[in-house]
């Protein structure tokens, strides 16, 4: 970063400030987490300068040789680490990605179903003021009492509403996603099937969680999370796409020309070769066998968490977790999600305020915090990690009034993480 310091140091001092918060802290966001600097490098290089409108070997620009082969060694990576025989690697992140299926498999105004956000589903799958909600007619699912995705109540909608599309997956749920059950629901409607597995995304390359691969008729996922890859996005699926110019109808069979169709030109232009190239880097190193180390740890270390907090009186929604997030309510603490963001935060552990199902309070200042093993597992944390940043958060919660003590946290935390640097 030498160019860059003497360049333009403002910025220079900013990632440097980034960085030295990150090292010096838990980022325990479980949507986040640290990538290698192989990635990093991809991401940063020339590839960034180039158009490529279109998709490998159907150009609109010249000069795209090197582009097309970057481009298909992502698909091909993409393709062989999640079984599947169509990869589309251009949406740009998480959101566009999920516009795209909407954009190939409905027309504005078709019905399309989801978990609401509120209750751990994601924005982009209906939320009314979000353009899922706005264009499409939308139907949302709950969580039962006990936090778990409620199957009868995703069953009555679906045959009282018949939607074109289910989506399945969210953002804050704890447990394995059931997606033969999902399945089971969108064909006794005939409804199309997505799982958006952004979150468990790495689980599944791991293994440590079951696959949508060949049960949802389109998967999304983005390539920042438990995947461990840049901010970025993949549409997967099964079959072929056809050729440019042939008309096709909106069938099952025609998903990877309708989704290529709908990224370029339906929704994006060109795509971007750099994330892409770093896309490809992390999809090699999520197919080497430490990578399923890794994955297996995050579920352990999540549990032990989890464990550890419950044995403090923490109330974890649906009791505790399967995955690498947990989402705590924290209304039998008498602390709002907002105020634990806050103090959590003065001891340099970075968690999210977070709504839990049927929560009485609102977004803003919600009765939730979520939190995740991704990050921690990246920098080689482990159990015995595990049960001292257990204590940090209970010590922290008990304080949150009490700067000193926030800060001789972060002190500990701080100290405790220069056993695990960022990865190099
Ligand atoms: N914002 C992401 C998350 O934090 O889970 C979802 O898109």
């Amino acid at each position: 970063m030498q160019k860059l310091q003497t360049q333009d140091p403002d910025i220079y001092n900013l990632i440097q400030k980034e960085v030295a918060r990150q090292s010096q802290g838990l980022e325990m966001i479980p949507s986040e987490n640290h990538t290698s600097q192989a990635v990093l490098d991809a991401l940063g290089s020339r590839l960034t300068d180039k158009y490529s409108e279109g998709y490998p070997g159907m150009r609109y620009y010249g000069g795209c040789e090197h582009a097309d082969a970057v481009e298909n060694l992502a698909r091909d990576r993409a393709k062989e680490l999640f079984g599947c025989s169509f990869a589309n690697v251009q949406p740009h992140s998480g959101c566009p990605a999920n516009i795209a299926v909407y954009v190939a498999l409905l027309k504005p105004g078709d019905t399309l179903m989801g978990l609401k956000l509120f209750h751990g589903g994601h924005m982009t799958h209906g939320l009314k003021v979000n353009f899922s909600g706005v264009f499409f007619n939308s139907v949302q699912y709950g969580c039962n009492e006990e936090g778990f995705i409620d199957l009868d109540e995703m069953r009555r909608l679906a045959h009282e509403h018949k939607p074109k599309l289910i989506v399945t997956g969210g953002s804050a749920y704890a447990r394995t996603y059931e997606w033969a059950k999902y399945k089971e629901i969108a064909d006794e409607v005939g409804a199309f099937l997505l799982a958006d597995m952004s979150h468990v995304a790495g689980l599944v390359a791991g293994g440590v969680h079951p696959s949508p691969i060949g049960i949802a008729d389109v998967v999304t996922t983005t390539t920042h999370k438990t995947l461990r890859g840049p901010r970025g996005a993949m549409i997967l699926a099964n079959g072929n796409p056809s050729t440019p110019l042939q008309s096709v109808e909106h069938t099952k069979e025609n998903i990877p020309t309708l989704i290529d169709r709908a990224i370029i030109p339906g929704i994006q232009g060109g795509p971007h070769n750099h994330q892409t190239a770093a896309i490809a880097v992390a999809l090699k190193e999520a197919m080497q066998p430490e990578f399923k180390i890794y994955a297996r740890q995050i579920v352990t270390n999540a549990k032990i968490l989890a464990d550890e907090l419950m044995s403090r009186g923490y109330n974890l929604v649906t009791g505790g977790t399967e995955t690498h997030l947990m989402l705590i309510n924290l209304g039998n603490k008498d602390i709002t999600g907002k105020q634990a963001e806050s103090a959590l935060g003065k001891a340099g552990i970075t968690v999210n305020k977070n709504t839990v199902p049927h929560d009485p309070r609102k977004p803003f200042d919600p009765s939730g915090i979520r939190l995740g093993t991704p990050a921690l597992t990246t920098r080689g944390m482990k159990e015995d990690e595990m049960k001292r940043i257990a204590g940090f958060i209970d010590r922290a919660l008990g304080n949150i009034d009490n700067e000193d003590e926030l800060t001789k946290i972060h002190i500990e935390v701080t100290e405790m993480c220069e056993s695990f640097p960022l990865p190099n």
